[in-house]
């Protein structure tokens, strides 16, 4: 018997997929490939399986599914992927015609299945196990890609190439002729400006920087640390290294004020950050990319003159000053809140024409409708326009393509930001100083069950157990611009407590409080 399940193991597709020790994963892995098929016969389209663990352990792995327009998987399939995954092998069958008949699948139907990886050891022995799985006429084995890679050419794939061409080439062409593109547009580049220090997190998103390096005509000048030759997988680097310690990865040599940033271990997260001359860290997290990425675009919707809805899409863990900020300083930029997890800020900046969605940590896109996307075109195809309209409509059509729009992407993000400092002839510091994050902390507290936990209002409220959030709300009245709130985490065995406050003692102190009321 192929791939058999260990009897009593309960898995479940959380936010991330399936994510454990590796070696729990061979069934898994060969039924997210059966599942795949299926998706696939019954969307008609191209389905795409990628196995990694992002930014955990090298011990670890996992599995996630991509749907036909490159966006996470349907959530009611989310819950086949849970009953498919648990079932003893007894049932597999049974469970798998369940889903047939559910969702009225035609076996006809061809289907096709894309299937990539990271650079995990147990990465190249598990996707041949989802590659078992699919039974599929024509599966493609892209080997080693990153995880946003292989979201764009699923749907390159679907969209018979109006997206572009499906392939990692094709990736680098499209978003290295964008970049080119915008830089164009900033004068006297000196090579300091053009220079990046670039942590790899010893991951996938080294070695596709290196193939793009290529591509970019030394418009963007990379020193590459941490690029898997010596270091171990998101060891003591990476992006959320960097994040949650809020201190360099080790293995990166820098002077003072150097631009930097950190990719997760697949490459669909990124921060930035630099160290100063008395040695005090910046970090410039998910919503400093956010706030600059959006104040460019609205920028550009002014110069232009189109009248588009544009808003940035948060979670809980937004630092207060970027949320104050966006909606007091900038005025004009509405702000929303969603639970944490991709699936529901990308599901949020769908409804906008523009949609800048970012979690703090450091994996976001930007959204564009069809209607934005076609609007600007017809400006660029309008002679009435000025040549100051001209070029902004240029850059509104660039950065349109040098974003990966199917999910947050670490070299396509990085990209963007490069350009805007250049197009703005901005320096990190002065992107930094644009407002000053409040003092933050987070910790994770381990309790019996994390379930008991329940909240409302985009998790910023528990409504259980019984007294939990009124004992939040005393202690946060003890501090100034203090906010709290805890939440059970959805890929670990932890609540989560965040807190903010006027100074670093305070928001730690306030951390250890509410970490005491939830234990
Ligand atoms: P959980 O474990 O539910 O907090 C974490 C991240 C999410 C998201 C997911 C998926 C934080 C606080 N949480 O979720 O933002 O990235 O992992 O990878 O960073
Ligand atoms: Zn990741």
């Amino acid at each position: 018997l192929l791939h058999p399940k260990p009897e009593g193991l309960v898995l479940q597709y959380g936010t991330a997929g399936f994510r454990t020790k590796a070696k729990h994963l061979d069934h898994i892995m060969f039924r997210m490939g059966l599942l795949a098929t299926l998706r696939s016969k019954q969307t008609k389209a191209t389905i795409g399986v990628m196995v990694t663990a992002s930014h955990n352990p090298e011990e670890d792995n996992g599995v996630k599914l991509i749907d036909p327009m490159g966006e996470m998987l349907k959530p009611l399939w989310e819950s086949y992927a849970t009953q498919l995954a648990n079932a003893e092998q007894g049932d597999l069958l049974p469970t798998l015609k369940d889903v047939i008949n559910k969702e009225a699948i035609d076996m006809n139907q061809e289907a096709n299945v894309f299937v990539g990886k990271d650079t995990r050891s147990s990465s190249a022995i598990l996707s041949q196990a989802v590659l078992d799985g699919v039974s599929a006429l024509s599966g493609h084995n892209y080997g080693l890609v990153t995880t946003p890679q292989l979201h764009y050419m699923v749907c390159c794939q679907n969209t018979q190439g109006k997206y572009g061409e499906a392939t990692v080439e094709g990736y680098y062409r499209k978003l290295s002729k964008a970049f080119i593109q915008l830089t164009k547009n900033a004068s006297n580049r000196t090579d300091d400006q053009k220079h990046l220090c670039v942590d790899g997190a010893n991951g996938i998103g080294a070695l596709k920087v290196r193939e793009m390096e290529s591509h970019l005509q030394r418009e963007l000048q990379i020193s590459l640390f941490n690029d898997g030759s010596k270091g171990k997988l998101n060891h003591q680097c990476g992006a959320d290294f960097v994040k949650v310690q809020q201190k360099p990865p080790t293995g990166i040599k820098v002077s003072p004020g150097e631009r930097c940033c950190s990719f997760d271990g697949d490459a669909d997260r990124i921060v930035y950050y630099f160290t100063d001359s008395d040695g005090t860290f910046h970090l410039l997290d998910g919503d400093k990319m956010a706030t600059l990425i959006s104040t460019f675009l609205k920028e550009l919707l002014t110069q232009v003159g189109l009248d588009l809805k544009i808003a940035v899409v948060q979670t809980a863990y937004a630092n207060g000053s970027s949320t104050h900020y966006l909606e007091d300083t900038m005025k004009v930029l509405p702000v929303r809140c969603t639970k944490t997890g991709v699936k529901h800020l990308h599901h949020a900046a769908q409804e906008f024409d523009i949609g800048v969605y970012f979690e703090a940590n450091g994996h976001g896109t930007v959204l564009f409708s069809q209607a934005a996307e076609e609007k600007i075109q017809q400006l660029l195809e309008d002679s009435n326009i000025n040549d100051k309209q001209k070029r902004a409509a240029l850059l509104l059509q660039n950065t349109v393509n040098i974003i990966n729009q199917t999910v947050g992407d670490a070299i396509s993000d990085m990209l963007l930001i490069e350009a805007i400092l250049a197009i703005k002839g901005m320096t990190v510091q002065q992107w930094d100083a644009i407002y000053r994050d409040l003092p933050n902390r987070q910790l994770k507290v381990k309790v019996s069950d994390r379930r008991v936990i329940d909240t409302t209002d985009a998790e910023r409220r528990a409504v259980s157990p019984a007294g939990l959030q009124e004992a939040i709300d005393s202690t946060v009245k003890k501090y100034t611009q203090a906010r709290s709130f805890v939440r059970p985490s959805g890929t670990e065995d932890v609540v989560r407590v965040y807190t903010e406050a006027d100074t670093q003692e305070n928001a730690d102190a306030l951390a250890h409080e509410v970490s005491l009321a939830v234990f």
